[in-house]
Order: structure tokens, then sequence, then C-alpha cells
């Protein structure tokens, strides 16, 4: 990884934002914590730095007030609705497809992450941006890549982005504190998980002083489970096995156990979470349906296998942190758990384990 050249892609960033009237903002189709709190903290830093503007009509280029669309394929994931500007988050419409934007900026993911309809309008955009903390990330081209794997979540890539000189003027408001923050929160479970560094602390300092709600954010981000979600994994848990040995935890959540809910609305990772933390096991293997003969696989690491690699071998379009990824694979469920476990078995043994 080369290192990033903060200065220069932050001034790069600002002159595309002031050239633009209309700015596309987007990440997954059901983004999670960090990808949603990142797009709403690079809405409000747009707000700080030029205005917003409530209709195209009255966008500008230049000096004036910027059109900023945040859509989501899917939609606005309820956990995070209680947000200060989570209602802006919005699907795609008709009226995106006409218009078009000027430019796009995709946060915690790239254009494989986003979804067909959004990765139309983002390849229109005249200018295209790419936020993202993760090392195994996209693969495809950027004007402005704003890519930094030390950084614990794509939030605080974006804190860091409004210290450099270039968006200095914007001011660290509550809401975009309480964005930030989120976003740190979830992708360090508590400031737990090993991207947590000093600087991770020291920003979250910062966005204390700030305003941030830090209680309230991790009761409703961290503590809060849907009763329908903590049933389903007691179902998800006794499908756990055990294998090679012990060093691999396999479970699976079919969309008969959803009880007709769609799966994208499930919490999966407030259920994946406990189960890879097992003691003694080195992986853990979440197999989730979500059509028929359709698997998003979960896999999270103890830190001496990269799954993020694995989930590339898995998959060319898989990827995401050395210690949690994912990627998707076709096929009935035996095979597909066959080959994930194949290609687990021979990570362990690079890994000498
Ligand atoms: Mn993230």
């Amino acid at each position: 990884v080369t290192e990033l050249d903060l200065p220069r892609l932050a001034r790069a960033l600002r002159e595309a934002v002031d050239r633009a009237a209309t700015i596309l903002v987007a990440s997954e189709p059901m983004p999670d914590g960090d990808a949603f709190s990142s797009e709403l903290a690079v809405r409000f830093a747009i707000e700080g730095a030029c205005g917003l503007a409530a209709t195209r009509a009255e966008a500008r280029s230049g000096k004036g007030p910027k059109y900023v669309a945040v859509l989501n394929e899917r939609g606005t994931p309820d956990r995070y609705a209680f947000l200060d500007g989570a209602s802006a988050a919005r699907a795609p419409d008709d009226d995106d497809r006409r218009g078009g934007f000027d430019l796009g900026i995709l946060v915690d993911g790239g254009v494989e992450r986003c979804g067909p309809t959004v990765r139309a309008l983002y390849e229109g955009c005249g200018v295209k941006a790419y936020f993202d903390h993760h090392h195994s990330g996209s693969r495809s081209s950027y004007d402005v890549p704003l890519v930094d794997p030390t950084r614990a979540s794509t939030t605080e890539l974006i804190f860091g982005l409004l210290e450099t000189e270039a968006w200095r003027d914007v001011p660290l408001t509550r809401p975009l504190a309480e964005a930030i923050y989120t976003g740190l929160l979830s992708d360090t479970n508590s400031f737990i998980y090993s991207l947590t560094t000093p600087r991770t602390h020291q920003v979250a300092a910062r966005l204390l002083e700030a305003g941030a709600r830090s209680s309230l954010i991790g009761e409703r981000v961290i503590l809060d489970i849907d009763e329908r979600d903590l049933r389903l994994s007691a179902r998800v848990l006794d499908s756990l096995a055990t294998e090679l040995g012990g060093k691999l935890h396999v479970a699976v959540m079919t969309l008969g156990m959803l009880e007709g809910r769609a799966p994208h609305l499930v919490g999966y990772d407030k259920i994946v979470t406990p189960i890879a933390f097992v003691k003694g096991s080195k992986v853990t293997l979440l197999l989730r349906e979500v059509e028929a003969h359709l698997w998003k696989i979960s896999l999270r690491s103890r830190g001496e296998v990269d799954v993020a690699a694995l989930a590339r071998e898995l998959d060319p379009e898989g990827g995401g942190h050395a210690r949690a990824a994912g990627c998707t694979l076709e096929g009935p469920l035996d095979a597909v758990r066959g080959r994930a476990t194949a290609a687990i078995a021979r990570a362990l043994g690079r890994a000498g384990l």
C-alpha cells in the first residue's frame, strides 16, 4: 500500500465539489453503520463547505449550494435511522436517472459493492471519488481515490480529510461528529477490533468534545437488537458445527429460518459476532441464503488467516478486512459449503495451523 497523499487528494476533492452542482453520495445497497454514517458525514461536510440546495434547480457550480443525493439501492437500515440527516437518504428514482450527477462519491466500498442501479448512476458521473479503508477494496480506478487501510473506519478517514487545509473551514457540528462516531464505534465494535489505534481514540475524544452523544449511539448501534434477530440467532446457533479439528466454526442461516422476512433486513452482524469468538477457533464461516442457491459468505478470523484474501480467492468480487470479509457464492448449500471449507483448510495450512 503506497502512502496516501491526503492533502493533495483533499484539495482535488474540494475542487471537484466546488465545480459540481449535483453530487451523488452512495454505498452498499443496504449499508452497514460505517457505510451509512460515512454517507451522512460526506453530506454534512459538503453542507458545511458549500451549503445544500433542496432541488436540482437551486444547485450551483462554483460558489453556491450543492444538490446532494444520498442513495442506497435498498434504502436506510432501521438501526441508523435515528441519526441526524438519515431521512435525506433514499433509494434511487427516475429523477436521478434523468438528471444524472456531476460528481459521484462512493464510501466504504467501490463500484463492485453498490448495486446495479447506483453503479449505473455513478458511472455516469463526470468525476468519480472513492473513500475506503478496506485493504482488499475496489479494483476499479477512480479520479479521486481516498483509500487508507490503516483507518479504523471510513468515517475516521473522513475526519482526517476534514483536518486538511482544503476542508478546514467545515465546522465540526454535533450531527457531523455523531455520524463520524457511529462509523468508528460500529467498525471497531466499541473500540475493540485490531484497527483501533491511538488516533482512533483521539478522534473519538474530539467528537465527544463536539457534542457526540456516545452513550446514546452505543446503545442504539451496539446494544439494541431486534427481538426477531435474537430468536433467529438461536436457530443459527443450532446449526453451528465444528470442523477441521476445532479450528473452523460453520453456521448456516437459511431463508426458511427467516419466517418470511427479507434477508437484507436481518441484522446478521449481531448474529455472526458472537460465533466468531468461540474459544480455540481460528476462522468462522457463516453461510447466509439470500435467494435460492445464492449464498452470502461471511468470514471472520482471529488474526492468523487473512480472510479478505480468502474471500477474493473464492469470488473475484469478494473482499473486506484481514479479520472480517465476505463474498457471494452460487450453488446448493453442500457444494458452496464444501468449496468454502476447502479454501479455509488450504489457508489454515498456508498459515501453518
Ligand atoms: Mn468500514
